[in-house]
């Protein structure tokens, strides 16, 4: 038996991925809008497109999981149930933001929800999810930690040191490539010679596991199972899914690296509809019932956005406020 036959998505559990997935997609296409009417500043790292990962974490993870995400995790943080209008508050570098806006998009983190900060630094999530398995580990507690990051971080030395740890000590922790074939602007076959991400596990002596991120029940059954396996201390993973941004790296990137037919070829599988039509050929709600759940999530984004926009900007006193050594 494979894991999709042993992992079947029940009925109230589709709903839900959709309810959140739907949500995602909307929150990433308001943030593009902003960004583009020049409403948000600095960076935005748009995961259009990439949000089916996140979703499905939070329908399997328990509470006391750890998450460490990486930038263009916004899905996680929804799907994990952190206020939305708190998320978006942070991004635009407001007081109300998860980290009083001082954070912003790449270093957002909500310990209430057991996240771990994002970072910039590509590679850098690595150590630190380590460091929360490890925690799991030593406190034996049920739970267990997973990381995000993209392909571009399995060339930083970080990802091998990882893994090599968290293989010799066992460690209840899911590595999760989200490999979308571009760092930047470099496809992956000018990043690395061995373009198998998950074959990298073999050298690590764990488990290594590709899947094809807009195949829903592939995810599901692939994540759920790694989920388990890290919990019975059957030891670490690293999952290697291949999905793809239908934005630019950043949002503004030109895209001269790639054609317009590779995003089309992509978005014709666009897993939210991939999910609104299973929920609709297996009779679990009708139509009227999701275009009101739609309407319903279209209204709490809204308010979202609202709330956040009324947030004030912090105080510039406050800059070093929880700045290690700022006091020394
Ligand atoms: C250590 C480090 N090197 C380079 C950069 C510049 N940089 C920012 S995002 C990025 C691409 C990362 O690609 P990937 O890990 O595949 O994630 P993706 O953006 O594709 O989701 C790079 C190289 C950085 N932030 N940190
Ligand atoms: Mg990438």
């Amino acid at each position: 038996m494979n894991s999709t036959q042993k992992h079947v998505i029940e009925s109230e559990s589709l709903i839900n991925i959709y309810r959140n997935l739907y949500f995602a997609r909307r929150f990433e296409e308001t943030l593009s809008d902003m960004f583009r009417r020049g409403e948000i500043d600095g960076w935005l790292h748009s995961g259009l497109g990439q949000e089916l990962v996140g979703v499905i974490l939070g329908e399997i993870l328990d509470p006391d999981d750890y998450i460490v995400p990486y930038h263009r995790s916004k899905s996680t943080f929804l799907s994990r149930g952190v206020p939305p209008e708190a998320l978006i508050a942070e991004i635009l570098g407001r007081q109300d933001g998860l980290c009083g806006g001082v954070g912003g998009e790449a270093h957002a983190a909500d310990l209430n929800h057991g996240i771990f900060g994002s970072t910039g630094v590509i590679g850098a999530g690595l150590p630190i999810a380590l460091g929360a398995a490890f925690k799991q580990l030593y406190q034996g507690t049920q739970g267990i930690a997973v990381c995000g990051f993209g392909d571009g971080a399995t060339t930083q030395g970080s990802f091998h040191e990882c893994l090599n740890l968290a293989a010799l000590w066992n460690l209840p922790l899911v590595f999760i490539c989200e490999n979308n074939f571009f760092s930047e602007m470099t496809p992956l076959s000018k990043e690395m010679k061995e373009t198998h991400i998950a074959k990298k596990a073999d050298a690590y002596g764990i488990l290594g596991v590709a899947v094809d991120g807009y195949d829903l029940d592939a995810l599901y059954g692939t994540l759920s199972e790694a989920c388990e396996r890290a919990r019975d201390h059957k030891g670490p993973a690293l999952i290697e899914v291949q999905t793809y941004r239908w934005h630019g790296h950043y949002e503004g990137d030109p895209e001269t690296y790639r054609s317009k037919a590779e995003v089309a070829k992509w978005q014709s599988r666009d897993p939210v509809q991939t999910v609104r039509r299973r929920i609709l050929e297996q009779m679990i709600l009708p139509e009227e019932s999701l275009v009101q759940l739609e309407e319903g999530e279209g209204r709490r984004l809204g308010v979202a956005v609202q709330t956040a926009n009324q947030s004030p900007f912090p105080s510039p006193d406050n800059v070093v406020r929880n700045v290690y050594g700022a006091n020394i």
